[in-house]
């Protein structure tokens, strides 16, 4: 019986999925995004999965910080401020727990602006580009890298 836990943290924005952009970001909700990762964090064998949004960047860096011992893996979405926060990517070394990157689209055949990742460089392995869907990906890449871990 598992007793992990995985932390979901979401940038600004991702509120508005399934209201503008769905060229990009489809057309399901942030609400579907969290269903996901619930059922995909159960399947990947995690007790619980909580999942965060927030607009502001220091909101985001507190909810790392308090994952410290409450969390087992962190799977991140830092929207805008993948490009931006060196926040963020102190924040994620500083806590030291295995993270994931996830992005909904395929940021590289973007705008080159966002081929830049601060947060990626706390990540041990990066989702682009496979939706919504993605997040149920990062979360299994993240029960994979935990079940490395305690067998070491
Ligand atoms: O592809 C991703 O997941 C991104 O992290 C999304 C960010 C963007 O700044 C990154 O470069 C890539 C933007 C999130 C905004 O989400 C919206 C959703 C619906 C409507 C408008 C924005």
């Amino acid at each position: 019986m598992t007793t992990r836990k995985a932390l979901v943290i979401n940038g600004p924005n991702l509120n508005m999925l399934g209201i503008r952009e769905p060229a990009i970001y489809g057309s399901n909700t942030y609400a579907e995004l969290v269903r996901i990762c619930r059922e995909a964090g159960a399947a990947a064998g995690f007790a619980e999965v909580e999942v965060f949004q927030s607009n502001h960047e220091g909101a985001l860096i507190d909810t790392i910080q308090a994952a410290l011992g409450r969390f087992d893996g962190i799977v991140i979405n830092p929207a805008a401020y993948t490009h931006t926060s060196v926040g963020i990517l102190d924040a994620l070394k500083a806590v030291g727990l295995p993270a994931v990157e996830i992005h909904i689209s395929d940021v590289d055949a973007r705008e080159s602006f966002r081929q830049v990742s601060y947060a990626g460089m706390a990540c041990f392995a990066r989702v682009a580009g496979e939706g919504l869907q993605g997040y149920a990906h990062a979360l299994a890449l993240l029960a994979h890298k935990l079940d490395e871990k305690s067998r070491h």
